[in-house]
């Protein structure tokens, strides 16, 4: 784990961007794992790192990495991340210059915008902490709960009612595990494309109760393949919710502008400002666009 790096070296943009290509060549290279994209659980590795922040005390956020440190590794949120941390020390040991924090959240950017997402502008400047600066378990959204729940964490982070339903629109991505979370399936019919189809299934399809042995989620009537946790159909039920829900399932322009904006601003959480190598934020190139 101490790769050794020089000291005069200072990475410029064109480094950052050859670690984000190295990311989404590896997140393509998953074989079997799951739908085949490591891009889902990435993108989780990158909200679970930042979304530990509490304003009022300025503790957590992306800043230090503190998710390789026992306890925190092992909270019951970050069930299943270890997949991810393990794919990103591939990385790491190509690039040791960067630090964790830095490329965890660029694993973040990388997963959104090779899944056709927005682009999420990005900045260096992490750096990487101890074990004595994680944070205590409990700081992460509980599926189980309702709106109350959903405000008393997002607005520990400083995010409005807007930015919640943005930012909740990445179950776009990914399934639930029953290993991990204990819930099961996927959200969408394209869980490795970036959509805003996550608010048109809430909206257009009827939901109902799964009957399983496993935690209280919902299932869509007519394939009963698609699932919503407790906590994603709240913003169908919540007034306030509902309005901005309802806004990104009718207009996916608006949607990718606002999760671009919320989640960039997720990933720079804890981070002092003086630390961050640009005082603008990046955009980094997607590969497709390299290759043109
Ligand atoms: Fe999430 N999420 N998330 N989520 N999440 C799960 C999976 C993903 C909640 C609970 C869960 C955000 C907000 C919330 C992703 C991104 C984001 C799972 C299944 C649960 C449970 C884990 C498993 O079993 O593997 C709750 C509760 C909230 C808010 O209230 C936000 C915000 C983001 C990102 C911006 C992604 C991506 C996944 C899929 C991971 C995978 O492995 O496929």
């Amino acid at each position: 784990q101490t790769a050794k790096v020089a000291a005069n070296f200072t990475p410029t943009k064109a480094d950052y961007q050859k670690v984000y290509n190295r990311i989404a060549e590896i997140m393509d290279d998953a074989g079997e794992y799951d739908d085949g994209s490591f891009g889902p659980v990435l993108l989780r590795l990158a909200w679970h790192a930042s979304g530990t922040y509490d304003k009022n005390t300025g503790t957590g956020g992306s800043n230090y990495a503190t998710m390789r440190f026992e306890p925190e590794s092992l909270h019951g949120a970050n069930a299943g991340l270890v997949v991810a941390r393990q794919e990103m020390e591939k990385v790491k040991a190509e690039f040791p210059w960067i630090s964790y924090g830095d490329l965890w959240t660029l694993g973040g950017v990388a997963a959104v915008q090779e899944m056709a997402g927005p682009r999420i502008p990005w900045r260096p400047g992490r750096i990487d902490g101890f074990a004595k600066d994680a944070t205590p378990d409990g700081r992460l959204p509980d599926a189980s709960q309702g709106a109350l729940h959903i405000r008393d964490i997002f607005y520990r982070m400083g995010f409005n009612d807007q930015e919640i339903v943005a930012l909740s629109g990445a179950h776009a991505l990914g399934r639930c595990h029953t290993d991990r979370s204990g819930y099961e399936g996927p959200w969408t019919f394209s869980p490795t494309t970036f959509t805003n189809d996550y608010y048109k299934l809430l909206f257009d399809e009827k939901w109902v109760w799964k009957k399983w042995s496993g935690p209280k989620q919902l299932e869509d009537k007519k394939t009963k393949s698609l699932m919503m946790l407790p906590t994603d159909y709240v913003l169908t039920q919540d007034k306030s919710f509902k309005k901005f829900a309802k806004a990104y399932a009718d207009d996916n322009e608006l949607f990718f502008k606002d999760f671009s904006a919320a989640f960039s601003r997720l990933l720079e959480l804890g981070v002092p400002t003086g630390q961050f190598v640009a005082s603008d934020a990046w955009e980094m190139k997607t590969i497709e666009e390299q290759s043109s």
